[in-house]
């Protein structure tokens, strides 16, 4: 019987917002190229270490790579008639191209093929062996290639292959399942349902949203059988042999997980970071994040991770994207069709993690066009206008013309000032809180459909006023008209700044038309509208940033596909 080992003390501050953090991606499999599903975990995790960095000055790393061992690699190269090595060098490139391509800021690339992590992966191996939880035993069951994985009886269907025989596939994935009888190493998992239900019990939030953590705690109430965790090497030799027994092969699952420690210098110097760790993955690989990697950590004599973050999965026209359908959708022709900050808008805004979303072109079309180049291109455009604001500066605030209420039903009928737009500054003043909440509780998509709202409440505030109509001539109006303004850009420079992590161009180009310097875009000290408190805005009366053009181009037209892709390449050269 397994017993947990003492307590164990870690190097890694575990409370508070100051303290470092891992962030993950999965490792992707390099049997295909990447698509959208991928982007949308790199994209999420991206999104969460961008806005970390803009709230905190401690350490933050987002580590991302390829998963380049199994059976699945295995039979991938000799299908498309190649070597596995030369297999993952070309489509772990791709990864790698994609992730760089779409501005995911990742710190760390791991290749499970690399020295480092393969001997991370031994010394983790020899961990399990000391703790006493492998044991040798005959393992026979349905193995899916594609999911790398044993599969119960509850999780197959019966099928007919292509010569019409019966045959049994897999529910999940719909490839058929092959009888396996093997000779393996088995992992006591069997013995951690104590622990992980502890754990689990004692972190309500270490599964995330919580459905995916209900979900844990019923798996946990189930059948918990014992995880064959190596294969016969004469069966699978691509792959990391087990210490001292070279008849076997590490399960592909094992090594993979195990890249998380690897990445911040298992078995050295990982107590920095472990477990300060938040992994992103999709609901497909819950499972193996949630239950098998818990477990394996504690037998290893390491700490659970704190958070595991978990998403959906994009269907395509209603549809399960797969090869079979041919109707998988490349990032990069994404990318390159509506934009880099255009399509990570798309994914994360329309995104929710608790539930498969539908992807088709034409929803990409109007949602950015809507709400990046209409809404918010647009205000720019019609409040920076040198018809309006032809000293092109950052105008003054008129603390008579915009008085101070303590509620805004006190709005006062010798005031221009409407109930409205009281509510519009109250609004805009509790954003960035909310916002970092929504980010907080891994609701991204909740943080940017609350942003595009107000992007629209202050539409509406422009268009009340007309400030096109004032007459500048008139000092009284002159007045008016910049306080307007100010308002108006004080409410874009909140946007630009809360946009960071999600649309990094577009908010830099945005940021600096307003002429907000690179040290004065973090959230931590954000204020908006001082000079309403009555306190000094640094802003005010400063000259704005050149007009470098139209913030967003509409999509749709080739002229503005031809612009974007310019200004794409300009870009690429100006940011990481
Ligand atoms: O499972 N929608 O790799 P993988 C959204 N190597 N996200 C999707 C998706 C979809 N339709 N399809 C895939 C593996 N994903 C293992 C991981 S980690 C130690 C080892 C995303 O290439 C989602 O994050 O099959 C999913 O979990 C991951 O890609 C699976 O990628």
């Amino acid at each position: 019987m397994w017993r947990s080992p003492a307590p164990r003390r870690s190097a890694a501050p575990r409370h508070g917002s100051g303290r470092r953090l891992l962030l993950s991606t999965p490792i992707f499999y390099v049997n295909g190229p990447p698509h959208i599903g991928h982007l949308y975990s790199a994209l999420l995790a991206d999104a969460l270490l961008r806005h970390r960095r803009l709230r905190t000055a401690s350490p933050v790393r987002l580590c991302t790579g390829t998963d380049e061992h199994g059976l699945k690699i295995q039979q991938a190269a000799a299908a498309a008639g190649t070597s596995p090595p030369e297999l993952c060098e070309r489509v772990s490139g791709l990864f790698r191209q994609a992730l760089t391509q779409a501005a995911v800021a990742y710190t760390d690339f791991t290749r499970t093929s690399e020295p480092r992590h393969q001997r991370a992966v031994r010394h983790f191996w020899g961990a399990l062996r000391d703790g006493g939880v492998l044991y040798k035993g005959s393992y026979e069951g349905w193995y899916c290639t594609a999911q790398e994985s044993f599969l119960p009886e509850s999780q197959l269907a019966e099928r007919k292959d292509a010569q019409g025989r019966p045959c049994k596939v897999s529910l999940e994935t719909g490839h058929e399942v092959h009888w396996t009888k093997e000779e393996n190493y088995m992992f006591r998992l069997s013995a951690f349902r104590d622990p992980l239900q502890n754990w689990l019990r004692d972190n309500p939030r270490a599964i995330f949203p919580d459905p995916f953590y209900q979900c844990v705690l019923r798996w946990l109430d189930e059948d918990l059988p014992d995880l064959s965790v190596s294969r016969e090497r004469s069966r699978l030799q691509w792959g990391i042999p087990v210490p001292s027994d070279p008849t076997q092969t590490i399960y592909v699952w094992v090594d993979a997980l195990v890249n998380y420690l690897s990445v911040v210098g298992y078995p050295e110097s990982h107590g920095a970071w472990w477990p300060s760790v938040h992994h992103v993955v999709g609901k497909d690989i819950l499972k193996f994040h949630a239950l098998y990697w818990p477990a394996l950590l504690l037998a290893a004599g390491l700490d659970p991770p704190e958070r595991i973050l978990v998403h959906s999965h994009w269907t395509v026209r209603g549809q399960k994207m797969s090869k079979s359908l041919g109707n998988v959708v490349d990032p990069t022709v994404c990318m390159e069709q509506y934009g880099v900050d255009g399509f990570r808008y798309f994914l994360l805004r329309q995104g929710v993690p608790e539930r498969d979303c539908d992807y088709y072109d034409e929803k990409v079309v109007k949602l950015v066009n809507s709400e990046l180049a209409d809404a918010l291109g647009g205000l720019l455009n019609r409040s920076t206008a040198p018809s309006i604001n032809p000293s092109n500066t950052y105008p003054c605030f008129s603390e008579p013309c915009f008085p101070k209420v303590l509620d805004s039903r006190e709005a006062k009928a010798t005031s221009r000032v409407s109930a409205e737009d009281y509510e519009l500054v109250a609004a805009v003043a509790s954003l960035p809180a909310q916002v970092d909440g929504y980010f907080e509780g891994f609701q991204i998509y909740k943080a940017l459909e609350c942003i595009a709202q107000h992007v629209r409440q202050t539409n509406g505030f422009f268009q009340r006023h007309r400030p096109w109509k004032l007459d500048r001539r008139d000092p009284a109006e002159q007045l008016w008209l910049d306080t307007i303004l100010h308002v108006t850009l004080e409410c874009l420079r909140v946007y630009g700044l809360l946009l960071q992590p999600v649309v990094p161009h577009v908010a830099d180009k945005l940021l600096s038309r307003l002429a907000v310097g690179p040290g004065e875009r973090d959230l931590s000290g954000l204020r908006f509208l001082a000079r309403y408190d009555g306190k000094p805005c640094p802003f005010e009366g400063r000259q704005l940033g050149p007009d470098t053009g139209i913030l967003f181009h509409r999509l749709g037209k080739s002229e503005s596909m031809k612009k974007r892709k310019q200004e794409a390449e300009v870009h690429d050269n100006q940011l990481v």
